[in-house]
């Protein structure tokens, strides 16, 4: 990873900071206490992953700053959405996230799940207000709902539930995290790019295919931190998913064959932006920092 890229990322990082602050309704408006949660849950804490894709994919086309900071912030309130759900008791039950409390022992459940569906409505708000042609912003929702519904994270996180103590064959994992995980981390690469123009077919399937590998590099690296690294680096509680019985490519492959498997998916990744030659660069260098993450 060069410096152009480290310092690229830190000012995206900060720039997604800003935006969310901006577009999320203030903690002393009614109801405060809703809308500071909302602030807890989305601000201060993150790798900014998905919001990096979208600026990084908006490079490649010259996208328009304004929406590229919609954009990236209504994909970012939608994963803050999914893990302040996630962690209930009536989900994964996890009292550490992003190195803090989680919404719901920071508060309590009924607001963690308010939390949750206020982040959800924000962003879709938040995408359709703005600048912008009015065709392509009408897209890039669709393409967010989608992402987000049953035949995506919610698909994906219903299939996870009903897999607890299963064994599943490498498909059947394939397909869950294709849903639960890889399918926001899609949309962030795509409505990156579709703020910048309409997609030619070959466009679109030279990133649905950088998409694919990288979504399931993350989910590949997710499992073997979870197995590998601790707590206090995670910023989350560790070792949840062989506690929880729960079907990951370490339980499935091992860890030395699942870290190969991520080398693999990046090299997939990188292979799939040659068309774009030297302007999908941060797309390049994201791929590899989602395999060398430490968290
Ligand atoms: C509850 C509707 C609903 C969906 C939940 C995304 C998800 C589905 C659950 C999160 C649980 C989890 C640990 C999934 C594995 C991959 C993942 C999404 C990790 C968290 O994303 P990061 O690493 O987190 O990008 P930060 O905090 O850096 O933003």
């Amino acid at each position: 990873m060069s410096d152009a890229f480290r310092t690229w990322m830190k000012t995206t990082q900060a720039d997604c900071e800003i935006a969310l602050a901006e577009f999320l309704p203030a903690a002393t408006v009614v109801p405060s206490r809703l809308h500071a949660a909302m602030r807890y849950a989305a601000l201060d804490g993150g790798k900014r992953v998905r919001p990096l894709l979208v600026y990084a994919a908006g490079c490649l086309f010259g996208a328009p700053a304004g929406l590229l900071a919609r954009a990236a912030a209504a994909v970012e309130m939608i994963h803050a959405y999914s893990l302040v759900h996630d962690d209930m008791p009536c989900m994964d039950d996890d009292a550490l996230r992003r190195g803090k409390p989680t919404v719901h022992v920071q508060y309590d459940e009924a607001t963690a799940l308010l939390v949750g569906d206020a982040l959800q409505a924000q962003a879709f708000l938040v995408l359709s207000e703005g600048a912008g042609d009015p065709g392509s912003k009408l897209a890039m929702l669709n393409l967010l709902a989608q992402a987000s519904g049953s035949l995506g994270m919610c698909g994906g996180q219903a299939i996870d539930l009903a897999s607890v103590g299963l064994a599943l064959t490498r498909e059947q994992l394939e397909q869950m995290h294709r849903l639960k995980t890889g399918a926001l981390l899609r949309a962030a690469v795509l409505l990156g790019a579709m703020a910048g123009k309409q997609l030619s077919a070959t466009e679109t399937e030279a990133l649905d295919s950088y998409a694919a590998a990288i979504g399931l590099a993350f989910q590949v690296v997710d499992d073997v931190l979870d197995a590998s690294a601790d707590s206090a680096t995670l910023g989350k509680t560790a070792g949840k998913d062989a506690a929880d019985n729960k079907p990951t490519y370490v339980s499935l492959l091992g860890l030395d064959a699942s870290r190969q498997l991520a080398q693999q998916l990046c090299r997939d990744a990188h292979a799939a932006l040659q068309p774009f030659g030297d302007s999908a660069q941060y797309l390049h260098d994201l791929a590899d920092l989602i395999v060398q993450r430490q968290a």
